[in-house]
């Protein structure tokens, strides 16, 4: 109790001040990661966050909310002076601005650092005053925990597991006659070097752009200033008979081992293991649009990103993230506001029937989890519209390509997950008896009353779940 008394008059004292000693022993931290692969959700997911915590009138899910226990919550500059502040004023003008828009991509990892003065709860109620506690939001990029899985294998097995991979896939087939066709017995000569990492990337973006989800490592396809270096020059090759000093394949092995070690394992020694709570965002409705294929490669991918957070895996992480652990995890399907709410429950059950398998492996090393199903800004209204005799429940809003409204029903989602889980699971070209159509909207164009934030479905309870007991 005394400790309180103390905290809370050293905490009125330096209230706004810059980071001191005091605010380190009394003002507590909490990180939390945000992360998901490409499109996910993130920016927007941030942006509104953001937005809804600094105006908290559609947040009557955070508990310390609806007690009236937050005084304030502000914007301060973030600690690690080295990463990019999250350009949260410019994602936000975009999506609330006159002509409403989505943000651009980003794909980098960007912080900010959100405070909270709060009034103590319970017991300690009557004891002192507010309390700060500072929340530090980290977006990065879902594909870059893919790149964990790269440090347990050597450049041959690495090479070996991918050629095979890309042995099935046509947009794979020029890189996979290039690869075979090469001798990495040969002297190393930059020129081709460079040839083979470029179609390389090409294959990835290609792959991509057909919503393939596995597209390693990555960094190819998220270069930032490591664009060009000979650490992102490299390709799987197939093994020759003899790799001698000076050999192509040598030198891929050696640049493979570079990014291992210059790139892999600098951001997760330095970010990722320091992450205390942790949201992950998936596209689920979109990954079911796109169909079984698409499924099965999230699905896939997802367990894949997931064993980032068994930290017991492998001697070398447990090192790594000394003893530490995500506390807790959240999976939210993205875009719901796609659906009339009474199909909400059936997105939530598809998307922790798709986690299941990760989850029964490790269950995330002790940590909470929960799932859910989210619109971080919310783009439509809901409606009932009649179709041949039936009540179809709908949304309703402004199409992205048009900008002409449009109500859309984008199919019955089956309750039991399995219906689509296992067909995709086999190897099924399309959904045997629906089809799940998506429209794509634009965000709508606000009049938000004093105190609101941006128009959301279920951001409060992801914000519960995530930081409610530390508020
Ligand atoms: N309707 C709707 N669409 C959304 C919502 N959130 C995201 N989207 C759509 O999804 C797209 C991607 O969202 P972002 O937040 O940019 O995704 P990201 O994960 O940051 O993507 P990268 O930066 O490219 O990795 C947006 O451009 C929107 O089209 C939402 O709450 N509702
Ligand atoms: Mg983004």
């Amino acid at each position: 109790m005394a400790l309180f008394g103390i905290t809370d008059g050293i905490t009125r004292r330096i209230d706004g001040a810059v980071a001191s000693v005091s605010e380190v022993f009394f003002e507590p931290v909490v990180r939390v990661g945000v992360t998901g692969l490409s499109r996910a959700g993130k920016t927007v997911f941030i942006t509104a966050v953001v937005a809804n915590l600094l105006a908290r009138g559609r947040m009557p899910q955070l508990r310390a909310e609806a007690q009236g226990r937050i005084e304030a919550v502000y914007l301060q500059p973030q600690p690690d002076l080295t990463l990019p502040r999250f350009d949260y004023e410019a994602h936000l003008a975009a999506l609330t601005g006159d002509d409403p828009r989505w943000p651009a991509s980003t794909r980098a990892i960007s912080e900010l650092r959100l405070s909270f003065r709060v009034r103590p709860s319970g017991l300690l109620a009557g004891f002192g005053g507010p309390r700060v506690i500072h929340v530090d939001i980290v977006d990065y990029p879902g594909e870059w925990l893919l790149d964990l899985g790269l440090l347990e294998q050597s450049y041959e097995a690495w090479s070996e597991a991918t050629l095979e991979r890309l042995a099935k896939r046509a947009e794979a087939a020029d890189y996979v006659a290039r690869a075979r066709a090469e001798d990495g017995a040969l002297r190393l000569d930059e020129a081709r070097v460079r040839d083979l990492a470029a179609r390389f990337t090409a294959y990835l973006a290609a792959a991509r752009d057909l919503g393939r989800v596995d597209c390693t490592p990555g960094r190819f396809l998220l270069p930032g200033d490591l664009a060009g270096s000979p650490v992102l020059t490299f390709a799987p090759l197939p093994k020759p008979a003899t790799t001698g000093r000076g050999s192509m394949w040598r030198e891929m092995d050696r640049r493979f081992e570079a990014y291992k070690a210059r790139v892999v394992t600098p951001f997760f020694r330095d970010h990722f293991a320091r992450i205390d709570r942790q949201i992950v965002l998936m596209d689920v409705l979109g990954a079911i649009h796109q169909g079984p294929r698409a499924v099965e490669d999230l699905r896939r991918t997802m367990a894949e990103v997931l064993s980032a957070f068994r930290p017991g895996r492998n001697g070398w992480l447990s090192g790594l993230f000394g003893g530490r652990r995500v506390e807790r995890l959240l999976f939210a399907a993205t875009k719901a506001d796609h659906l009339h709410h009474v199909q909400h429950p059936a997105l939530t059950a598809i998307t922790v029937a798709m986690l299941a398998e990760a989850k029964a492996r490790a269950d995330f090393a002790g940590a909470k989890t929960a799932a859910l199903s989210l619109a971080a800004l919310r783009a439509t209204v809901e409606d009932v519209v009649e179709r041949d005799g039936a009540r179809l429940p709908c949304v309703r809003g402004r199409l992205l390509a048009s900008g002409k409204q449009a109500a859309m029903f984008p199919g019955l989602l089956p309750t039991d997950p399995a219906r689509l889980l296992s067909p995709a699971r086999e190897g099924a070209e399309r959904w045997l008896d629906a089809e799940f159509g998506l429209m794509s909207f634009a965000p709508s164009r606000l009049t938000l009353k004093p105190g609101e934030g941006p128009p959301h479905i279920r951001l409060d309870r992801a914000v519960e779940f995530l930081i409610g007991d530390r508020l």
